[in-house]
């Protein structure tokens, strides 16, 4: 199975690679395909992933290269983290019954620092960026979209949590920049987010972040706050797929002597993956006979969602 799953990646590659630009150039990030009933539980509790052989699929510290725009990160390589600072294991998976994605990181760090004095700036604080382009389209066609067609084909998702002293931002996605009705602390159709940590709230500890996100392809520019969910539109995710997804995080306490920089990101510095065009590969694999989930439950959960997606 898994040499069938590269050799889909090889072959998306080879036919893909003359008209698209992807960062890092190369590389595919496997996204594991939940059997129906088992997708995962928006709870900030990773145990729902862990039938997953996590060194075949996710993500670690390693592959994260520093960032020099927020953080000092002279003579820093890929992968360059102090595990006694900063370290992570990020996941990502699919479910085709359900139509969503996911990602659920857990992030160690020994001081965990939220004191940013204005409530707006996300990034001056341990916090997360995501960036997902569900079109899979270049650096050029992403931007010829927002210009030619008023229309964006991506999504950002940035936070910092708990919530600062400083005012009401914990999210900001610009959709609808300080929108209380598309955060993602409650269940709504483009997405659901729920955090958790192990330690110290505003010290030494791992932070996990769950993260439900639709298949959103794109949404008319120049609506503003006038937005709403039925102005989205969203696709539906097949077997063999790839969307782009970039992880961007930063550390607010590494200033180096030597924490090793703070901005860590899955694209690379100047690539159009350290941007919100969010163009790290993940493919979308069929599912893997070769992982042995458990049962799966009487669908509660999809039954609870379908009131939800009623509602709005
Ligand atoms: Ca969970
Ligand atoms: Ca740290
Ligand atoms: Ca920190």
């Amino acid at each position: 199975m898994r040499k069938f799953a590269l050799m889909l990646v090889v072959g998306i590659l080879a036919v893909s690679s003359a008209v698209l630009a992807h960062d890092p150039p190369g590389e595919t990030t496997i996204a594991v395909k939940f059997p129906a009933g088992l997708e995962p539980t928006i709870d900030g509790d990773c145990s729902d992933w862990g039938a997953v052989p996590g060194d075949q699929y996710w993500t670690f510290s390693d592959a994260f290269y520093p960032h020099g725009d927020r953080h000092p990160s002279e003579g820093l390589g890929r992968g360059d983290m102090d595990a006694s600072n900063f370290s992570v294991t990020a996941r990502f998976g699919w479910s085709e019954t359900a139509n969503n994605l996911y990602y659920c990181d857990t992030v160690f760090d020994d001081k965990h620092v939220i004191d940013r004095p204005d409530s707006y700036d996300w990034y001056a604080d341990d916090s997360q960026e995501y960036f997902l382009s569900v079109p899979h389209l270049s650096e050029d066609e992403v931007r010829a979209s927002n210009s030619d067609e008023n229309y964006a084909v991506y999504v950002g998702y940035n936070y910092a949590v708990p919530k600062a002293a400083s005012g009401d931002f914990w999210m900001v996605i610009g959709i609808c920049i300080g929108c209380d009705w598309i955060l993602g602390d409650v269940p709504n159709p483009l997405h659901h987010l729920s955090w958790s940590y192990d330690g110290a709230e505003y010290g030494e500890s791992t932070y996990t972040y769950e993260h439900r996100m639709s298949p959103f392809v794109g949404r008319e520019l120049g609506l503003g706050e006038d937005i709403t969910f039925d102005d989205m539109d969203y696709t539906t995710l097949e077997d063999g797929q790839t969307v782009h997804f970039t992880r961007f995080l930063n550390d607010d306490d590494a200033d180096r002597e030597d924490g090793r920089g703070g901005s860590w990101a899955t694209g690379s510095p100047g690539g159009p993956g350290g941007t919100w065009l969010g163009h790290l590969d993940h493919l979308l694999e069929p599912a893997n006979p070769n992982i042995n989930w458990p049962d799966a439950p009487t669908s509660v959960e999809s039954a609870s969602w379908g009131q939800i997606k009623a509602q709005y």
